[in-house]
């Protein structure tokens, strides 16, 4: 073997299982010119990603990048792609682009469909997008179609545990999904409990806030929760803990419950729970610290398995005020993401290998870059950023919008573009690189797909 050979081979044995956690090469700092002139460039890439839907796939849910052509959730569409974006578009002055995205939604939007759907998927794209964009607007056709949806998908609520059905169907009320995670049924107060000011009509907090208190009160000894629960029994099906997916956005609302309503049984909660992840979940290795897996009854450690979901949590932790812990992970969380110039889905820390190695256009590691950046005052999260955001260009841009992948190894691509890369990926760049004028951080709260929503202190607009 010669020497190119026997490099590239070590290059190769390194792309899917290197054992070296070594601190790598550090993106050079930016100045405010260069980031002002970077969230202008984030702006073009939403131009053109909207641009891709609105030739392809305008009307349906997203555009199929690879295919060029629209892909639907369900029978009928129900406008993901524009309801998610709306805000953005609106945040970054893509007036044009906005404009077309509202009067689509209030013309069309029809939420009475014969269709089963995902409820917490619905709640947090939907219900979210509809109402961030109402207080952005005062578009009261909004309001009307965030009230319409917020009737159909009550039913969800109806279990003999009062936590919620996973699909509702939104014609007929008809519920149906047994096993369902802490994720799903504690990430919905915001929403319901935004929509409730906003209506006057007390039942969506109520309801909203009972599923999250049912699934704090199921959690074990430890104070965390499981991986999955039987919604018509109550009972865990699965007890593994962490705070990937399936959990993640359940720890994140209890703090952000407070935050927006100054609901104290959601601090309280907040503050069981983070104390319980942080002796038990906690996993500080060299000069970073990770968030590995537990049983939620007996603490008795399990996998050390992390992955881009995982990386909202130093966003969190950043937003909550323990800066210490946040930086700490979001390093880690860097050096998942330098490994391949992309993060993967799952990765095991411990051996520093991908166990699963798609990205699906994610956002939490650049949620939390924008949540540091905004509390920490160090150029360290812009400059990471700025590197993330030059990866996420050369590996996903394509010539209709931009492109998961299969795989952050060979970089394969795949024909998705979620509606969460408009709701959130491209804003948390954006909010990233811009000035703080971009989005007041102490007047809003940004729900678990990054749709801003405004404290209304009793009902009223
Ligand atoms: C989004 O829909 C939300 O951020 C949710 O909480 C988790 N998954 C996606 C983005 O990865």
């Amino acid at each position: 073997m010669n020497i190119t050979r026997i490099f590239i081979a070590l290059l190769l044995s390194c792309a899917g299982a290197c054992t070296s956690a070594a601190e790598p090469a550090s993106p050079p700092a930016i100045d405010a010119a260069a980031s002002a002139k970077l969230a202008v460039e984030v702006r073009e890439e939403v131009r053109h990603a909207w641009q891709g839907y609105k030739q392809y796939a305008w009307g349906h849910d997203d555009l199929a990048p690879l295919s060029k052509g629209p892909h639907d959730w369900y029978a009928s569409s129900l406008l993901m792609t524009p309801v998610d974006a709306l805000d953005t578009l609106i945040i970054l002055g893509l007036k044009d682009e906005a404009n077309d995205a509202r009067e689509l939604i209030a013309t069309k939007l029809n939420f009475d469909q014969d269709i089963y759907v995902k409820h917490f998927e619905i709640t947090i794209r939907l219900l979210g997008g509809l109402l961030s964009s109402y207080q952005l607007t005062h578009d009261e056709r909004l309001l009307k179609l965030a009230d319409d949806l917020g009737t159909r998908l009550l039913p969800a609520f109806d279990s003999p545990s009062g936590l919620p059905w996973v699909e509702v169907n939104l014609r007929t009320g008809k519920t149906r999904g047994n096993e369902s995670n802490p994720a799903e049924s504690g990430t919905l107060l915001l929403e319901y409990g935004t929509l409730a000011r906003l209506t006057g009509k007390p039942i969506y907090y109520d309801k909203a806030k009972r599923a999250l208190v049912e699934t704090y009160n199921r959690r074990g000894k430890t104070g965390l929760v499981g991986a999955s629960f039987d919604v018509a029994s109550g009972k865990w099906i699965d007890s593994d803990s962490h705070i990937g997916g399936g959990i993640d956005s359940y720890y994140e609302y209890l703090w952000k419950c407070w935050k927006l309503f100054g609901d104290k049984d959601c601090l309280a909660m907040w503050q069981t729970s983070i104390a319980a992840i942080n002796r038990h979940l906690a996993d500080p290795r060299d000069d970073v610290l990770w968030y590995r897996h537990a049983d939620m009854n007996t603490g008795k450690h399990g996998q050390t398995e992390y992955g881009s979901l995982h990386a909202f949590f130093p966003g969190l932790l950043a937003y909550s005020g323990d800066l210490a812990r946040a930086r700490k992970l979001e390093e880690a969380s860097f050096r998942m993401w330098q490994q391949n110039g992309i993060e993967p889905e799952s990765f095991d820390y411990a051996q520093f290998k991908v166990l699963e190695p798609s990205y699906a256009l994610r956002p939490e590691i650049i949620e939390s870059a924008f949540y540091l950046n905004r509390l920490d005052a160090s150029p360290r999260w812009r400059a990471i950023g700025a590197q993330m955001f030059a990866d996420f260009r050369r590996y996903c841009r394509n010539e209709v919008g931009y492109t998961a992948l299969k795989s952050v190894v060979s970089k394969e691509r795949k024909d998705r573009m979620e509606s969460f890369v408009f709701a959130e990926t491209f804003k948390y760049f954006y909010l990233l690189f811009a000035s703080k004028d971009a989005l007041d951080l102490d007047t809003v709260v940004l729900n678990t797909e990054a749709h801003p929503l405004r404290r209304v202190v009793a009902q009223g607009k």
